[in-house]
């Protein structure tokens, strides 16, 4: 999927891009299923989702094969390439259950290497009752630090007055926004759902690498913990998938030695 160039400048100087429809009604009822599915498996046996705080995790397995064939989707991952103009490394296909506001932030704030992230939400959303908003603009410096997160003291506004743009959507419509980006969502409900795809640059310069093993140790260590018993992060069904950009990817994390959880070696 070649982006035109119009999509390029638009994801370059705003920092984000929206694909109106990318999945079909097929495909939004396959990934909200396992959405479901997947995210359930991790609550405790025979729970429902508390509706009181987030709950989200990576689904990369054999439980949600449709959502992990994603990351090798060329919509995404030759869009991710597009997008950042450089080879890319998968890191996750994963959703969420949002509860409420999420406040402003960002999710990278190391500059040291770049990456993108695509969301989808599974119901229709819009400003005022969870979309996700984002400070057009906010990527690059000097702008990106003059963002605060206490907007009441240092801009006079309430977070939801900060000026920006809301990614109202219909399920299948797709955000992809800029790793440095800052942004929020606020007055959803307690149980907002939503698919994302995270890619980072491949590391070709010592400080990307470093940073990005850094990272990864993080999401390993977050994982082998997580929830109740941990779990690998990229499981032997993820790193067995029949495709070669997706081997290829699994070689080159082995490689950058990011691809282990410690603890569940092997997957
Ligand atoms: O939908 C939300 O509440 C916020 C999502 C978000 O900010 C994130 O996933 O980083």
């Amino acid at each position: 999927m070649a982006l035109t160039q119009q999509q390029l400048s638009h994801f370059n100087v705003f920092g984000f891009l929206v694909f109106r429809q990318l999945f079909s009604p097929e495909e939004v009822r396959v990934i909200s299923r396992e959405v479901d599915t997947g995210l359930d498996a991790f609550l405790p046996d025979n729970t429902e989702h508390d509706r009181k705080k987030r709950h989200g995790d990576s689904l990369m397995d054999a439980n949600t094969p449709f959502i992990t064939s994603l990351i090798d989707d060329p919509r995404l991952a030759d869009a991710a390439e597009q997008l950042l103009d450089r080879p890319v490394i998968p890191v996750a296909t994963d959703a969420n259950y949002f509860v409420g506001d999420t406040g402003w932030h960002v999710d990278n704030p190391s500059f040291d290497y770049a990456g993108v992230r695509f969301i989808s939400y599974l119901e229709p959303l819009d400003a005022q009752t969870g979309a996700l908003r984002v400070i057009p603009g906010s990527h690059r410096e000097p702008f990106h630090s003059q963002i605060q997160r206490d907007t009441q003291s240092v801009f006079g506004v309430m977070p939801d007055e900060l000026p920006a743009f809301a990614f109202s959507s219909q399920p299948g419509d797709v955000l992809a926004f800029n790793y440095w980006i800052w942004h929020a969502a606020f007055g959803g409900s307690d149980h907002r759902r939503m698919f994302g795809a995270v890619y980072y640059e491949d590391p070709q310069v010592p400080a990307a690498l470093k940073g990005i093993q850094a990272n990864f140790s993080g999401i390993h260590h977050r994982h082998s913990q997580r929830w109740y018993g941990g779990h690998a992060v990229y499981p032997k069904y993820w790193r067995s998938l029949d495709n070669p950009r997706h081997q290829r990817w699994v070689r080159r994390m082995d490689e950058l030695g990011i691809l282990e959880t410690p603890g569940f070696e092997g997957g």
